[in-house]
């Protein structure tokens, strides 16, 4: 067929003798594994930030059926999120050198001539389309997000929730026609039937490394990705190993400001002088009680003790801190309810994405959630988020608001 097309002269430029259904069948079956693994993690993270509680919440509120799976966040294990998100992010970089390496076995199909033989060879490739654009723009996005910070707060999570539904589909009919296939070939490879197929090269060059070699390239590229990602979620000795992660890295030590800082004061706007003794927490309470406390007012309420992480979408978390102040759900009492009800948090922060954040009443209610006010025995630093911050167990970093100026209590919906 290609001879049709091309000159005879034109060499094949797909010679590599690496390339064949076998090779490439061993790549797409780690990624059968990985993918669904990747994509139920997101899903969690995504139901981690309570999105049907409230708009502030909700990146995507136009998801309609797509939001079918949400569900309450639990606060029980107080590692949750820590291991969910840690997963989703550790596992999504392992999985790049399989990933390339499958892209890479599977190029010539990408240049097939005619680009198109029947309505269902245009079908199949405008699957591919999906699957392969899918894949790489749910990488891309994802690691941009990692390393440059929230490079695109807001439009981040969209992007990568639409796009992981687009991919996922193109990948379940991709898996569904293919894994028989695959299995096939690898089975025949037991029997030792010679390997055919459009994959095997027509030319093949002389081999620079063996198959075996150049998958175990891929492995170890993907195990030093683990080692230098890893560490930013254990957390421990483990973390010095992380040299890949932007908030990973070598333990930054022990004190209260001795951790990660995702967004210090000076990024967020925030002033040492409005954090200071101008500041007030406003309480209010469904039927319009309002209670103006100053910090030395929080500190007369009983003060309790929890030990937990912060664990950030970002993939990296803190080991569990032992965080002190007064609990959420007293608060909640004071404002005139039950305590078991859902409040809106405001920070004093002016600008950004992250100042406004909805909990709801499991999270109130449970009693190691807490409006902190010191951390590892002292008081808070500015930077992680004096003269209040929020620390609630289980739930991802950006529900734990920092320099809380208003909490106001009462069913959202
Ligand atoms: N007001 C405010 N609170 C905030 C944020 C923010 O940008 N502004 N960032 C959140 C995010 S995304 C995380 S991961 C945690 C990080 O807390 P830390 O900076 O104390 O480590 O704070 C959260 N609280
Ligand atoms: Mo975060």
């Amino acid at each position: 067929m290609r001879d049709l097309h091309l000159p005879r002269t034109l060499p094949d430029p797909w010679r590599s003798p690496l390339r064949g259904p076998r090779f490439t069948a061993v790549l797409g079956l780690v990624l059968l594994a990985g993918m669904p693994l990747l994509f139920v993690t997101g899903l969690l993270s995504y139901a981690a930030y309570n999105p049907n509680l409230a708009a502030v919440n909700d990146k995507t509120p136009d998801k309609g059926l797509l939001g079918f799976y949400l569900f309450s966040w639990p606060t029980d294990p107080h590692w949750l999120y820590r291991l969910t998100q840690g997963l989703h992010v550790t596992v999504g970089v392992v999985l790049v050198p399989v990933l390339l390496a499958k892209l890479w076995s599977v190029v010539p199909k990408l240049f097939t001539l005619p680009p198109v033989r029947s309505l269902g060879h245009a079908l199949e490739r405008l699957s591919l389309l999906l699957l392969v654009g899918g894949a790489l723009f749910e990488f891309v996005t994802g690691i941009l997000n990692v390393q440059l910070d929230y490079l695109f707060p807001g439009s981040f999570y969209p992007l990568h929730f639409y796009g992981a539904w687009v991919f996922i589909s193109a990948f379940a009919v991709h898996a569904v026609l293919r894994v028989p296939q695959a299995l096939r070939v690898l089975r025949e490879r037991k029997a030792g039937v010679a390997e055919t197929g459009d994959l095997v090269p027509a030319q093949p060059a002389e081999p620079t490394v063996s198959r075996r070699g150049a998958l175990a390239m891929v492995g170890a590229g993907s195990l030093l990705l683990l080692v230098t990602t890893a560490g930013q979620s254990i957390g421990g000795v483990w973390r010095r190993t992380a040299l890949l992660a932007p908030h990973g890295g070598e333990d930054p030590g022990t004190g209260s400001d001795r951790f990660q800082i995702n967004k210090t004061a000076a990024v967020a706007g925030v002033r040492a002088a409005d954090a200071g003794a101008p500041w007030r927490l406003v309480v209010t309470g469904p039927s319009g009680t309002v209670h103006r406390l100053t910090r030395a007012d929080l500190l007369q309420l009983p003060q309790h003790t929890a030990s937990l992480p912060i664990a950030c979408v970002e993939g990296w978390s803190t080991d569990d801190r032992r965080w002190s102040g007064v609990r959420l759900r007293d608060l909640a009492v004071l404002a005139g309810t039950d305590g078991d009800t859902d409040v809106f948090v405001e920070s004093l922060q002016q600008h950004g994405a992250f100042r406004k954040a909805a909990l709801r009443h499991n999270q109130v209610h449970d009693p190691r959630s807490l409006l902190a006010l010191r951390v590892d025995g002292a008081d808070l630093t500015l930077d992680h988020g004096y003269p209040a911050r929020i620390i609630v167990p289980a739930a991802p970093g950006v529900l734990n608001t920092k320099w809380v100026a208003r909490l106001t209590f009462g069913a959202l919906r």
